[in-house]
């Protein structure tokens, strides 16, 4: 492997480049004199240059944006792909690639490249090497958000009503509500989102509830990054106000995503709830994990509780920051729980994000006979990388 110093724009020897040209060039020439079997020939040869953003002698781990250049080369492969983090296979028929790293500090990590020959079959190869990512860099870049300003309904290119209810006509956890797209159960106005829980009979089908609410499923999907919600709660006894993530490829009826990002299943696709409080608790916060373990599918959990006053009455910021080594969640950037991060976990996929208050169940208990409405009160919403 070999450090050079990056440019932004990529920057590959011209004089490789024309190399490479005559070579290919020589190639075709030679073969187009013969036959025109189909290239059998074995991919060999594997050569991976990693190039550093902003590496030189006095900065050998780079500029602290934790980005690289890889480029792959073989003798005759006709594509490449690229694992970082331990992540997705990402495809690159040119071999060249660009990734930034999440992980802030300096560490040790290493990226995984194939080569691939015309008839599929492949060799790969491991380059280590040691990055350095500032704090300052990390979820430097804003790419997703809603701050709520447009009055009325939802922004339709941002969010999706889940109203299907996916359990012989109820949601889980013996959650007493229906949930509706109405604007009666969320709505914009004065630069925040409402999502409002009523007392009131409401069918689906044949189901019939005693309570309405609103479930929505961000239309973006992220892999890492850091999640800001800043929000208001509801108040009242018997409200379960929730700020959460699930793996896009848990195909639960009625989600936004089905099956684009794969059939998987809770909880083997992995849950992060940021944000939930019980229905007769008001003056704590809860973080908590839900996974299914790769290796034996057993079902684990994990989490953390803060207590914060005035969780109606003020608005506080609830963060989340994900990176391939940890998760992290926070109540106005003070910590409440970490969860390390490994390969066993379903948290190195796309995840999207959940914004619901459901009444009663597991953790909303008993709601009050004179509960008649309150609302869960959401500024805005920003996933940085
Ligand atoms: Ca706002």
């Amino acid at each position: 492997m070999k450090l050079t110093n990056y440019n932004p724009v990529y920057n590959l020897n011209t004089m490789s480049y024309l190399y490479i040209s005559f070579f290919l060039l020589f190639i075709s020439n030679s073969c187009s004199s013969g036959d025109s079997e189909p290239n059998t020939a074995a991919v060999s040869n594997l050569q991976v240059e990693v190039s550093i953003a902003g590496a030189n002698e006095q900065e050998p781990n780079g500029d602290g944006s934790g980005v690289v250049q890889v480029t792959a080369t073989a003798d005759n492969a006709v594509r490449y792909a690229f694992r970082f983090e331990n992540g997705e296979l990402q495809e690159s028929p040119s071999g060249t690639m660009e990734h930034t790293f999440s992980e802030v500090g300096t560490h040790t990590t290493n990226i995984v490249a194939w080569a691939y020959s015309e008839s599929g079959e492949f060799i790969n190869k491991t380059e280590s090497f040691t990055i350095h990512k500032s704090a300052d860099a990390q979820f430097a870049n804003l790419v997703f958000s809603d701050e709520f300003e447009e009055e009325g309904e939802l922004d339709g290119e941002k969010w999706h009503h889940q109203v299907i209810p996916p359990n012989n006509g109820s949601w889980h956890n013996d959650e007493l509500q229906h949930y509706t797209a109405r604007p009666e159960n969320s709505f914009v106005s004065d630069g925040t989102l409402k999502i409002k829980a009523l007392k009131e009979q409401y069918s689906y089908g044949a189901s019939t509830k005693s309570y309405t609410s609103a479930r929505l499923n961000s239309k973006f999907a992220f892999t890492f990054g850091r999640v800001e919600v800043r929000a208001k709660l509801p108040a009242a006894a018997g409200t379960w106000p929730a700020i959460w993530t699930l793996g896009a490829n848990c195909n639960e009826t009625g989600g936004y995503f089905g099956d684009e990002y794969g059939s998987g299943q809770w909880p083997g696709c992995g849950e992060i709830d940021i944000l939930e409080q019980t229905g007769w608790d008001k003056n704590e916060i809860i973080s908590h994990f839900h996974w299914g373990d790769r290796n034996t599918g057993e079902y684990q959990n994990r989490g953390g509780t803060a207590a914060v006053e005035n969780t109606a009455g003020e608005f506080h910021v609830y963060a989340m920051e994900w990176t391939s080594n940890s998760i992290k969640t926070f109540v106005d950037d003070e910590l409440v729980f970490e969860l390390p991060n490994s390969a066993e976990k379903p948290y190195d996929h796309p995840h999207y994000l959940l914004l619901n208050i459901a009444i009663g169940g597991n953790l909303g208990g008993d709601v009050p006979e004179d509960f008649t409405a309150d609302t869960f009160e959401i500024d805005y919403v920003r996933i940085y990388q």
